[in-house]
């Protein structure tokens, strides 16, 4: 036994394709993982036993959300963000940068990021390193993520370097801050669309002894093949021993060519927050169930999920309930999407056990992006 708030144990490797196993203190994830978003501490439209049914095996929550509301001194009075939520598995939070730099009107600077929040008669609200790391150990997740700078894409050189070393520095207070034993902080790589920057933050964040780190800064309208090329350029300057995790992503299609890559953990909105909107994801690509042909379609949404959904209800239902704004249509196409990444996930790793994750890649791709619906 050691110490350490995570371990994490690399079972077999298939070119740089990576299959194995997260340990944390409320249990396990297999690796390649992905992890639905549960910004608000709950994944929009499901119970935490049907995210359970969905395979998920870890979730994502936000600490700009939760900061704002409930606050984390009540999740802290509550017994933490676990028993708050009814999630007893576990659970990673983002630091808040990230959401932040997307307000229009943050001000950043050495010391953090400060905005002005609407919805409290515009009181000001600033989140530094020091703070998201406070409010992180209030919330009480698994794995905290570092505070960082997650710039826009396209981004100047000069201002994509200054991001870089600033993120460093707020790693150094993070992990200056971070006080809980049983929580696993990863730092963050930045450096935007530049091989040398990339490089760069690689090196200066493996210098800095962390349990696991992530790629962030991707995703940001860089588009697919410009976020694996960024992926190339980090990935090997990484190191081995330790969870890798790509920020933000994605598709089913970057998830697949990021395993290849060498990745071990993702999370996105995009399976639940398209669910909502009727787009189903299948073996075959997504499509839109609200479409006037899906009317009387007695067909599952796909025919090779045993999601609850796809076992049940067809798509003539699903079609009526998205275009009467039914909460039922949102509940089940989560289920389904979220059932479909996490089968995808499962499918992944068999391949990489098997030492067959090549030819799922080219099959698993033909057969996505194929345009035969
Ligand atoms: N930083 C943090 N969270 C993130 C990202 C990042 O760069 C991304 C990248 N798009 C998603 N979430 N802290
Ligand atoms: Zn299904």
């Amino acid at each position: 036994m050691t110490d350490s708030p995570l371990q994490f144990e690399l079972h077999t490797t298939d070119g740089r394709a990576r299959r194995g196993k997260v340990t944390v203190p409320h249990g396990s994830f297999n690796t390649p993982a992905f992890m639905p978003v549960g910004t608000r501490a709950t994944v929009k439209g499901l119970m935490p036993r049907d995210l359970r049914e969905t395979g998920s095996e870890i979730c994502l929550s936000n600490t700009y959300h939760l900061n704002i509301s409930p606050g984390p001194k009540i999740v802290k009075k509550m017994g933490g963000l676990h028993h708050f939520m009814g999630w007893d598995a576990p659970i990673l939070t983002d630091s808040g940068g990230y959401q932040v730099f997307s307000l229009p009107k943050a001000k950043l600077d050495e010391e953090g990021v400060t905005f002005k929040f609407e919805q409290k008669g515009g009181k000001k609200i600033t989140l530094t390193p020091e703070k998201s790391m406070q409010i992180q150990e209030d919330l009480g997740a698994d794995i905290i993520m570092a505070f960082d700078v997650c710039v826009p894409h396209p981004c100047e050189y000069q201002d994509a370097r200054e991001a870089v070393y600033r993120t460093i520095r707020w790693l150094e207070r993070c992990k200056e801050a971070h006080s809980r034993k049983d929580q696993a902080l990863f730092g963050i790589i930045q450096g935007s669309t530049y091989a040398d920057l990339r490089a760069l933050s690689t090196q200066l964040t493996r210098e800095i002894d962390l349990p696991g780190y992530a790629i962030g800064g991707l995703s940001v309208g860089e588009g697919h093949e410009l976020m694996m090329s960024s992926i190339d350029q980090t990935e090997p300057g990484m190191i081995k021993e330790k969870p890798r995790y790509l920020m933000g992503v994605g598709y089913p299609e970057d998830i697949v060519e990021a395993v290849a890559r060498g990745i071990d953990m993702f999370d996105c909105v995009i399976p639940s927050r398209y669910a909502r909107s009727g787009v189903a994801f299948t073996r075959r690509g997504r499509f839109r169930v609200t479409n006037a042909r899906y009317r009387s379609d007695k067909f599952p949404l796909d025919t090779n999920c045993n999601c609850y959904c796809c076992r049940n209800f067809s798509r003539a239902y699903l079609n009526h309930l998205i275009n009467t704004n039914e909460i039922l249509g949102s509940a089940l196409m989560t289920l389904h999407n979220v059932t479909f990444y996490q089968d995808m996930m499962r499918a992944i790793r068999m391949a990489i056990e098997e030492g067959s994750f090549e030819k799922f890649r080219q099959a698993f791709l033909d057969e996505y992006l194929s345009d035969d619906k």
